[in-house]
């Protein structure tokens, strides 16, 4: 197993849920980190819990300059990450596509396919310089199973795995790895993001279930990333044990 105090982590969405969870996960195990998100508060109580480990970094994804400005003037010893984490990303809304709004669209598809895009492209190329790194994604069942709602949204996250999968034909071989981490029902602030800041809407998609937590996907990561270098997890789907997947629907009428 490779030990965790030789990785540098950049994780993006790291201020809430997932992203959170596993700046702590890697951190809390002796890994530095670049902890990425627009929330700078939340940045600032991972750099006051574990110090010199994290270096805050406050960005929104989808400014193409701001990243690739960014990624490349990071301060050493943050600037030889040799993990990506692009993890950023949401849901808005859960309308049909005949009532869905567009900026809603325009949101999803700008945060989880073009910012992940700038994430990969302005981090990408030193890993592969080094011949050293690890891309892992966060994808989603919904990239693979639809159900009603999730019209866009899912469809980024097909987009996630296939280009996943994509950059793993390009890297492979070159001592650079990618993983593509595929949750399904995790209580983060996902469902009070998707349903506008309304928390008792948000609740009720937890209730009487016993959700996957945000510490329960960074396991996943760190397991993927302390696997010695030879080794290449491709994906992880992975559901609550009380979520399943549902018949298929025929409408009579
Ligand atoms: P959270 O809402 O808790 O976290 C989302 C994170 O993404 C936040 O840190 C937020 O930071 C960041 N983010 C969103 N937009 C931007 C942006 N434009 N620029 C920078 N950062 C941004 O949800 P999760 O932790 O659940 O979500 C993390 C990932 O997991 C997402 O890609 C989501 O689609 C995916 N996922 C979630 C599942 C779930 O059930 N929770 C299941 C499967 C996948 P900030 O607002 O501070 O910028
Ligand atoms: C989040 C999981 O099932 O709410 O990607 O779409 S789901």
């Amino acid at each position: 197993m490779l030990d965790p105090r030789t990785l540098t982590l950049l994780v993006t969405g790291a201020t809430s849920g997932i992203g959170a969870a596993t700046v702590r996960r890697f951190a809390g195990a002796g890994a530095r980190v670049v902890a990425v998100g627009r929330r700078a508060e939340r940045l600032d109580a991972l750099k006051a819990e574990f110090g010199d480990l994290i270096h805050p970094l406050v960005l929104d994804v989808r400014d193409e300059k701001a990243t690739f400005a960014a990624f490349s003037s990071l301060p050493a010893p943050f600037d030889a990450y040799n993990v990506v984490f692009a993890n950023a990303g949401l849901a808005m809304g859960l309308e049909p596509a005949y009532e869905a709004k567009l900026d809603d669209w325009s949101t999803m598809v700008e945060t989880n396919i073009t910012g992940l895009l700038y994430t990969v492209r302005a981090s990408l190329p030193a890993m592969v310089a080094r011949k050293e790194g690890h891309l892992v994604f966060t994808g989603s069942i919904a990239g693979d199973y639809s159900y009603p709602g999730a019209n866009v949204y899912g469809a980024t996250k097909a987009f996630v795995k296939q280009f996943s999968l994509n950059v793993w034909a390009d890297v492979a071989g070159i001592g650079v790895r990618v993983t593509n981490i595929e949750p399904g029902l995790t209580e983060t602030e996902f469902s009070v993001v998707r349903f506008g800041g309304d928390k008792e809407r948000a609740d009720k998609v937890y209730a009487g279930a016993t959700p996957m937590t945000g510490e329960d996907i960074a396991e996943q990561v760190f397991f993927a990333c302390t696997l010695p270098r030879h080794v290449n997890i491709n994906r992880i789907q992975s559901m609550s044990s009380q979520q399943t997947f549902g018949p298929l629907a025929i409408k009579r009428d």
